[in-house]
């Protein structure tokens, strides 16, 4: 009985220990949205149960170890055999099972509550490709690479990829989704974020070579700057080819792998690649022309660049962009002196 005493003194200290400690490390980032407030709750009780049971089996070793050793009172003999207890083994089923059955009833009612449908939500469709990502807003014809959201509005996301499986991330608002590519896959995710700040978005499926870097920023601001950053969008920006053709590019990922500063990246710089002297795989020395640039993008594999690998840009630009949209790219290639 002493013993059992001092055991289960021992176990809620340590477990109070080990729960404060799990605590403090700070594993998790800041609760930017309402649905992390719900998920870190479930988490804190998981940390806790993880804590007790890590104390109930340590303490249970580490006591035996040191008060039942082999001594005096304890000579070198076996100790009692004992087979069988119906008793004990109903109890430590039951428990478990209860334990259980009470973490997927919190787990059900906290997924129903994350899930919860806001009339007035924010719609944004979400493209995810290798490698990047792309933010339309249906409301109001927006396409952006950055994803703008207004504080304390519930955003209703609809996710859809161009190539492979991609997994929509932001640790901040704690809700993941898995991306696929096909039209009868586009996946919704709801979340509401009430914290203003600069986050990213993480791809969090392995998507291929440059899968680390697939983020993009995500900005959460007043509703008052989001409606400015609405009309700046819609109305500010000039229409003009090249600029354009400068959101095309950005809109669309161009610039994951082509640089416009003269830096080499998966793909060749755009800096002054217009009129330049080009060696292609087949041996050809070709000048950078119109025509040129156009077959590079409908038709990716018709002229490889020497130094630069095959299969990697995408071969269905030529079904994604119009006409107008390829020449205004080009007409950008071309301004980048
Ligand atoms: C996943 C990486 C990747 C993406 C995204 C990408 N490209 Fe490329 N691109 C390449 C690679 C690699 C080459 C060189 C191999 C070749 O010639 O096909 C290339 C070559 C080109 C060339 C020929 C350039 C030269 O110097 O000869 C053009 C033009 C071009 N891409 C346009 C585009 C446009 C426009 C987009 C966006 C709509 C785009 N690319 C997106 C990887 C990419
Ligand atoms: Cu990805």
């Amino acid at each position: 009985m002493k013993h059992f005493t001092i055991v289960s003194v021992l176990i809620i200290l340590l477990t109070i220990i080990v729960y404060i400690f799990l605590q403090s490390v700070g594993l998790l980032p800041i609760q930017a949205s309402s649905q992390a407030i719900i998920i870190d709750q479930l988490f804190d009780i998981h940390i806790g149960i993880i804590a007790f049971l890590f104390s109930l089996i340590s303490v249970f070793i580490g006591y035996s170890l040191i008060v039942f050793r082999r001594n005096k009172q304890f000579p070198d003999e076996d100790g009692k055999h004992v087979t069988g207890s119906s008793k004990l083994e109903i109890v430590w089923t039951l428990v478990p099972l209860g334990v259980v059955i009470f973490i997927s009833y919190l787990g059900a009612l906290s997924l129903a509550e994350t899930r919860k449908v806001e009339p007035q939500a924010l719609a944004v469709n979400v493209t995810g490709g290798q490698w990047y990502w792309s933010f339309t807003y249906p409301d109001y014809g927006i396409t952006s690479d950055v994803l703008y959201l207004p504080v304390d509005r519930q955003v209703k996301l609809s996710l859809t990829s161009v190539d492979v499986i991609h997994s929509f991330w932001v640790p901040e608002f704690r809700v993941k989704q898995d991306v696929l590519p096909g039209e009868n896959f586009v996946k919704e995710l709801r979340f509401t974020p009430i914290e203003k700040g600069d986050y990213m978005v993480l791809c969090a499926e392995l998507c291929g070579g440059a899968h680390a870097y697939m983020n993009s920023p995500v900005k959460v601001v007043t509703e008052v700057n989001f409606q400015d950053w609405v009309d700046e969008e819609l109305g500010n920006f000039p229409q003009d080819p090249v600029s354009l053709g400068e959101r095309l590019s950005k809109n669309n990922g161009c610039f994951g792998c082509h640089s416009i500063d003269g830096s080499d990246g998966v793909g060749p710089t755009w800096k002054s690649v217009f009129g330049s002297e080009k060696s292609l795989v087949s041996g050809e020395k070709i000048i950078v022309d119109e025509e040129y640039l156009y077959d590079s993008i409908i038709n990716p594999n018709s002229q490889i660049v020497l130094g630069y690998p095959a299969n990697v840009m995408a071969q269905n630009y030529v079904d994604l962009f119009t006409e107008e949209e390829i020449n205004n790219m080009i007409e950008f290639i071309k301004s980048l002196e």
